[in-house]
């Protein structure tokens, strides 16, 4: 079923970087609207769940140390086609293959490193907005 929802993370390089406010406008410019949002720092153990489907792959201890270096937002957006728009936003995995002006282009470093997370699909946004968000936390 299509949703018309997201969800993203500003990941611990880009907020180490100072780069919130900056992707955040990026975000809202690119007309999503926040539904929910928070600022917390994950354990290995909430990391580990959350990429639980990239277990077996070789960067997935990496993926995790990553994750949990620093704090993150986390956040549901909101938009008409949002999955498919946001992924559009935010540009390639690697930003070196990212196009110009996506938020992976202007604020990542490296295909680890990579400034924000967006769903993949509107089934994964739904379980990855619940995995962050009780009902009691958003719209
Ligand atoms: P996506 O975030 O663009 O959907 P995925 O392939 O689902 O990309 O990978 C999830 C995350 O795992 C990426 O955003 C990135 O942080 C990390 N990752 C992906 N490929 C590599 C890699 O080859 N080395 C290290 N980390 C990687």
């Amino acid at each position: 079923m299509a949703t018309n929802r997201t969800f993203t993370m500003i990941k611990p390089d880009a907020v180490a970087n100072g780069h919130i406010g900056a992707i955040l406008n990026d975000i809202i410019a690119g007309g999503f609207k926040i539904v929910a949002m928070k600022y917390i720092q994950l354990s290995t153990e909430t990391a580990g769940a959350f990429y639980a489907v990239h277990k077996e792959r070789p960067f997935y201890g990496e993926l995790v140390n990553f994750m949990t270096s620093g704090p993150i937002v986390a956040a549901i957006l909101e938009k008409d086609n949002a999955v498919e728009d946001f992924r559009t936003l935010i540009g390639a995995t690697n930003p070196a293959d990212a196009a110009e002006g996506t938020i992976r282009n202007k604020y990542a470093k490296s295909i680890d490193a990579n400034a924000v997370h967006g769903s993949d699909s509107d089934e994964n946004a739904q379980i990855e907005g619940a995995f962050f968000f009780s009902q009691f936390e958003r719209f």
